[in-house]
C-alpha cells in the first residue's frame, strides 16, 4: 500500500499531477503553498494544509511528497531546491503515473518521476529522478533521460536518445533517434533537432532546422 501523499505548490503543474494522483486512487492528505490559507479548498476537492512547515509535523517514514512546482526554462533551480531540501530531512518523493500513460514493462522511473495523462514510452528507457514527461510526449525505445528534466507536451523523442539532466524539451520538439542532448540544455517548442547538442545549448526552431546554438 502506498503511503499517503503531500503535494507542494498550487500552480498548474500542481493541478494536473493532483488530477493524476486522485483518478490513480492515491491518498492526498493536501497542499501546501505559503500563498494559501490553511483550511481552505483548491482544485475542487483538495484540503490546504498551510505553507511547508506543515510538512515537518508529518514523520518522513509515514508520507510522500510529490513536487507540484513545474519545470520551465530558467526555473529548474526553484524545484531542485525544494527537493533537496525535503529530501536532507529524510522525505521522498513518490513517482506518479498518470494512469492513461503505456510504459513498457522494463522502463526504469527513478524517485520522483512524474508521468503525466497520454505518455508513451517504449522499451529500456530509463527517466532520471524528478523528471516530467508532460502530457503526450513520447519517448521510444533505449532512451536514457536524465535528472530533473522538462519533456513538454507532445514532444516526441526517438529511439536511443540520451538527454542530459536538467534539460528542456519544448512542447510538440521532435528529437531524431540516437541524438545526445548535453546537461541544462532548452530546445524550443515545435523544433526538430538532427544533430548532437552541446551541453548549455539553446536550440530554437526554424522550418524544423537548427538554426542557433548559442553556448551560455
Ligand atoms: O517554496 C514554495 C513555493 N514557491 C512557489 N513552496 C510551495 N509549497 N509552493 C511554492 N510555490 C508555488 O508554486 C506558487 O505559490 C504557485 O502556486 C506554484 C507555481 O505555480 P505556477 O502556475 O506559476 O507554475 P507551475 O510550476 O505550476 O507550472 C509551470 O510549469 C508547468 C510544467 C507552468 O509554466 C505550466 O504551464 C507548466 N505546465
Amino acid at each position: 500500500m502506498s503511503k499517503p501523499l503531500i503535494l507542494i505548490g498550487s500552480g498548474g503543474h500542481a493541478s494536473v499531477l493532483y488530477d493524476a494522483l486522485k483518478l490513480s486512487c492515491q491518498n492526498i492528505l493536501g497542499v501546501v503553498d505559503p500563498k494559501l490559507s490553511k483550511n481552505k479548498k483548491i482544485f475542487g476537492d483538495c484540503q490546504v494544509l498551510g505553507s511547508d512547515k506543515e510538512i515537518l509535523s508529518f514523520n518522513p517514514l509515514e508520507i510522500s511528497l510529490v513536487n507540484g512546482i513545474g519545470i520551465i526554462p530558467n526555473t529548474v533551480n526553484h524545484r531542485l531546491r525544494i527537493s533537496n531540501h525535503f529530501r536532507n530531512l529524510g522525505y521522498n518523493f513518490s513517482v506518479v503515473i498518470h494512469p492513461s500513460s503505456i510504459i513498457s514493462d522494463n522502463v526504469f522511473l527513478s524517485e520522483g518521476v512524474q508521468i503525466m495523462a497520454g505518455t508513451i514510452i517504449q522499451n529500456n528507457t530509463k527517466i532520471g529522478t524528478d523528471s516530467i514527461i508532460n502530457t503526450g510526449a513520447v519517448i521510444d525505445h533505449d532512451c536514457i533521460i536524465g535528472n530533473d528534466c522538462h519533456i513538454a507536451p507532445n514532444s516526441t523523442i526517438c529511439g536511443s536518445v540520451k538527454c542530459g539532466n536538467e534539460s528542456y524539451i519544448g512542447a510538440g520538439a521532435t528529437i531524431i533517434q540516437k541524438i545526445s542532448i548535453g546537461k541544462n540544455t532548452t530546445i524550443a517548442a515545435g523544433t526538430t533537432v538532427y544533430k548532437d547538442v552541446k551541453e548549455n545549448s539553446i536550440i530554437k526552431t526554424n522550418a524544423g532546422m537548427i538554426r542557433d546554438i548559442q553556448n551560455t
